[in-house]
């Protein structure tokens, strides 16, 4: 990958020499010219006039290209921060997120699902709850057997929930009331099953596990050595959401304390700059039992270190750290529910295609022509168009629904989709049909075939063209077809069309 850079600055300079040896060729060539004809008064004067024009337009293209360039990577940068930034104090904070409540509301009533919208609604109620009454949330997040379920007791100070050597012990995520003196809102603190494991009921657990993290008004990572790779990535993914994280080393009794202290230093470098170095904790929530002689003593858990990191954190940054979560909540949820409606829409418009694509199918199939007609198709593809805007909101009436209809047609002519379109239905039918493909007698299939074909790439082309708000984007109404027989002929949809067609209209038997 950091190859490729190389090369385009080898390309940029090769061309660029290229470039100069051709200027240097076509200054010499002007030169010679004039110099042929500098002594004829009409000539010389109008040399002198083309090569200033020529330098022009060279000078105003340059210009040109140089602010594209310019333009380009502030462009990047702002599709890049997909995430709104933050309001700064508490009292926006929970304006915005009443405000993105309201809007799901909004968002909840164009929900059709009912089971979807039922579970956005619970969630909005409580997040509207919590918005109300803060509470906090504490959630225990790591590997399997670090050690979660044990610190969850040690820091309860009771025999919450049950441990295990095994990886899994804790399947699902579990809420406990944690009453911690000093903090005004209500504690709770959550025990989570572990991520990283392997199989279907690991990775099950793990999505859990995430979901409850993202959920969280501080979290807890707790690890019983240095920290891999795979460990840190999701601390990173949650911490960029704008999660606060302290990260607790665990079972030190299992190391002398000089490689505690190697390791403390460790996973701090490992995490900063995401987690403070104040804010990596060393603990012992269940100490291995030690045999003295014939006696075995059980040491007590050690968690107090990181009983007074949370409180003196929630009690400075409690109240703002739950304004902060129930804002990341509200925009979670309105993105969920954007992506329901969008969901729903996309349902609907496949069916207006695929109603139309049968309509075209037939009529081509009972009027045969000797060759694929696009005008006929486009006019009726026109009401295919208005109402594939209707469904996106987009009000048209059926003469602007004609001009659109036509334009993709023409496209599709340029692109030399209809000889496409005809080459891959013959091959199809071909395999389909039962009698050898030629002659008239197949023409009217391979016609209709076609022309439902093109009709269903048109009606994908004008849902991109919709749900882009009625724009056809950077690489226009080409790349949007483009991408859309690439699409269809990888789905491998026009063999189950061909053959359905086969069966419902070309070669029923009655
Ligand atoms: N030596 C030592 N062992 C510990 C300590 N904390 C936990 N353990 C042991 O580590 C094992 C796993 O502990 P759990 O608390 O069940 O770990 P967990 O992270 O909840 O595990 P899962 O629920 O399976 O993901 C148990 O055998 C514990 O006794 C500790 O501080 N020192
Ligand atoms: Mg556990």
């Amino acid at each position: 990958m950091r190859s490729v850079p190389y090369v385009r600055l080898l390309l940029l300079l090769a061309l660029l020499a290229f470039f100069t040896g051709l200027l240097v060729w076509l200054i010499q060539s002007f030169l010679d010219l004039y110099y042929a004809t500098r002594y004829h008064p009409i000539l010389g004067g109008l040399l002198i006039a083309v090569l200033v024009l020529l330098l022009l337009v060279f000078l105003a293209a340059s210009l040109y290209y140089l602010f594209l360039f310019r333009r380009h990577p502030s462009e990047k940068a702002s599709e890049g921060s997909q995430r709104p930034a933050l309001p700064e104090n508490a009292a926006d904070k929970r304006l915005v997120t009443q405000q993105n409540l309201a809007q799901l509301e909004a968002q909840m009533a164009q929900i059709q699902d009912q089971v979807a919208r039922a579970a956005l609604a619970e969630r909005s109620a409580l997040l509207a709850k919590h918005l109300a009454q803060p509470q906090l949330k504490v959630v225990v997040f790591g590997t399997g057997s670090a050690g979660k379920t044990s610190l969850v007791n040690a820091l309860l100070g009771r025999r919450a929930g049950a441990v295990g050597a095994t990886l899994g012990t804790t399947e699902a995520a579990t809420l406990y009331e944690w009453s911690l003196p000093g903090i005004p809102e209500p504690v709770q603190i959550m025990d989570c099953p572990g991520i990283l494991e392997i199989g279907p009921a690991g990775v099950m657990r793990e999505s859990e596990a995430r979901a409850q993290a993202e959920a969280a008004d501080l979290l807890l990572v707790v690890v019983d050595g240095d920290l891999r790779q795979s460990e840190v990535d999701p601390l990173r993914q949650l911490i960029a959401l704008g999660k606060r994280a302290l990260l607790i080393f665990n079972k030190i009794d299992r190391y002398t304390p000089e490689e505690q202290q190697i390791l403390l230093q460790r996973l701090r470098e490992r995490v900063a700059p995401l987690i403070s170095p104040q804010d990596v904790l060393m603990a012992c929530a269940a100490p291995a039992p030690i045999q003295v002689g014939s006696q075995t003593w059980r040491p007590e858990a050690d968690v107090a270190v990181v009983k007074d990191r949370i409180q003196a954190v929630l009690y400075a940054e409690g109240g703002s750290l739950a304004l902060d979560n129930a804002l990341l909540q509200s925009q979670q949820l309105g993105e969920t529910a954007k992506r329901i409606i969008q969901a729903q829409l996309r349902q609907q418009a496949e069916q207006v295609i695929d109603r139309f694509q049968w309509i075209v199918t037939g009529v081509v199939f009972a009027n045969p022509i000797p060759a694929v007609d696009l005008l006929a198709i486009a006019a009726i593809n026109a009401q295919m168009v208005v109402e594939l805007g209707s469904v996106y909101g987009c009000q048209m009436n059926l003469q602007q629904g004609r001009e659109l209809a036509l334009s993709l047609a023409k496209t599709l002519a340029s692109l030399g989709l209809v000889e496409g379109a005809i080459q891959l239905t013959t091959g199809i039918l071909a395999t389909v049909a039962e009698v050898s493909v030629v002659g008239f007698l197949v023409t009217a299939p391979i016609q209709a075939a076609s022309a439902g074909y093109l009709t269903r790439i048109a009606g994908k082309s004008f849902i991109e063209y919709f749900q882009r708000n009625q724009t056809w984007g950077e690489g226009g109404m080409q790349a949007v077809v483009k991408a859309q027989v690439q699409s269809t002929q990888k789905s491998g949809w026009l063999q189950d069309f061909v053959r359905e067609a086969s069966k419902r209209i070309f070669f029923q038997k009655d």
